[in-house]
């Protein structure tokens, strides 16, 4: 899959975290810092949330980014009116079908929402900016009832109809199905946007690529309401690893720890250990059999490159899991006179007191210049 698309939505799916605060000042670092990456499209807070979400999206228009910046409203006039007088390249317009939102929440017929969007998407194209229109809860909605809104607003020149798994319980089976459905049904482009309640948020959208769906939504470290979305990372891995050449040079993949940064500082969490890419431990081998090949050949256990996220490759090498091949190695960096048969007896040595207690990059090191000191001090 080539030639996708990414809304970044962390200034506004990002902004349904629990914890997120952003002032108009961290909006505009997050947002530079996501232009650094060269993500496509930023998605702002609607313009009616607050009048100081309003003023961002002015802001953040008039910052010439090179990404287009959108703001995210709800199927209504009053909102759009607002939104066209922000500066934003285009509006994502959206409106619940599923019957839990027609029933509980907005309480409207499929009949009044067709007729409310080719309204309010007919206005915001006669302003001449770009409209998305999607459908909240996509997949508890009635699929005849999908279909045929979508039909409609392909038939009067949306640019983009949105799927979203607004609960996060669609499967990568389910996605590819709906987008592959929906792709001989509609012309225009087709984005996605996946909640991460169970786990399958990147998969998901790679299913919905393969299926033929052009933009996928993102946030960074995937923050956004309850446990959030597809995270940037995340899914900047995944596209990587099918087609490396064409991810690294469209984006600049240096720069996501950056912003992982700027955005966990912001919400006042941590980056997780495990995340992709950034985590503390993502690029981090261990076990000696790995150890030794890695140092033979990065590839053989290593589908993401460190180098090219900006990233440095760890062996560790301070535990009972330990390989000669890997002491040898960093006998080598320490440029210490060991020969392979002392490199072996070191390791054991290390094999022995790990299985006491772990061991520090620099308790190995002592233990390794004791044996090149002792070999100097005999061979006086
Ligand atoms: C919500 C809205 C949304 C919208 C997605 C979209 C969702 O917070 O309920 O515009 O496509 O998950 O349905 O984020
Ligand atoms: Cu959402």
């Amino acid at each position: 899959v080539a030639n996708f698309k990414i809304i970044e939505s962390t200034l506004r799916e990002g902004e349904q975290f629990a914890n997120a605060f952003f002032t108009t000042e961290k909006k505009i670092e997050i947002a530079r810092a996501l232009d650094d990456i060269g993500v496509d499209y930023l998605e702002l807070t609607s313009p009616a949330a607050s009048e100081q979400s309003r003023n961002d999206c002015k802001v953040i228009s008039s910052l010439g980014l090179k990404a287009k910046i959108l703001t995210h409203i709800r199927c209504h006039m009053d909102d759009a009116k607002l939104a066209i007088d922000t500066g934003v390249d285009g509006l994502d317009v959206v409106i619940g079908t599923s019957s839990f939102l027609r029933e509980f929440s907005h309480g409207k017929d499929m009949e009044y929402i067709t007729k409310q969007a080719i309204e309010v998407i007919t206005y915001i194209k006669s302003k001449g900016l770009e409209v998305r229109f999607s459908t909240e809860d996509s997949f508890r909605s009635d699929l005849v009832d999908l279909l045929s809104i979508y039909k409609a607003v392909d038939k009067i020149g949306v640019n983009r109809v949105g799927i979203a798994d607004t609960v996060g319980c669609a499967n990568p089976r389910q996605v590819y199905e709906l987008v592959k459905t929906l792709r001989s049904v509609v012309s225009c482009d087709i984005e996605c946007h996946f909640h991460n309640d169970t786990g399958c948020a990147i998969a998901n959208a790679y299913a919905a690529l393969e299926a033929g769906a052009t933009h996928i939504d993102t946030s960074v470290l995937g923050i956004g309401e309850r446990n959030g979305i597809t995270p940037l990372g995340g899914l900047l891995a995944r596209m990587y690893t099918g087609d490396k050449e064409y991810v690294k040079n469209k984006y600049d993949l240096t720069k996501i720890r950056e912003v992982e940064n700027i955005v966990a500082e912001s919400v006042e969490v941590t980056v997780p250990f495990n995340n992709y890419i950034t985590g503390y431990c993502a690029f981090t081998h261990k076990a000696g059999i790995h150890a030794k090949a890695i140092l033979n050949n990065p590839s053989t256990y290593e589908i993401l490159n460190p180098h090219d996220f900006g990233m440095t490759r760890y062996v560790s090498i301070g535990h009972r899991l330990t390989g000669w091949n890997a002491v040898k190695n960093r006998v080598e960096q320490l440029d210490l006179d060991l020969t392979d048969d002392d490199s072996k007896a070191v390791t054991n040595k290390i094999k022995e007191l790990a299985d006491v207690r772990p061991l520090s990059l620099d308790d190995v090191d002592v233990l390794l210049r004791s044996y090149h000191q002792a070999k100097a001090d005999g061979s006086h």
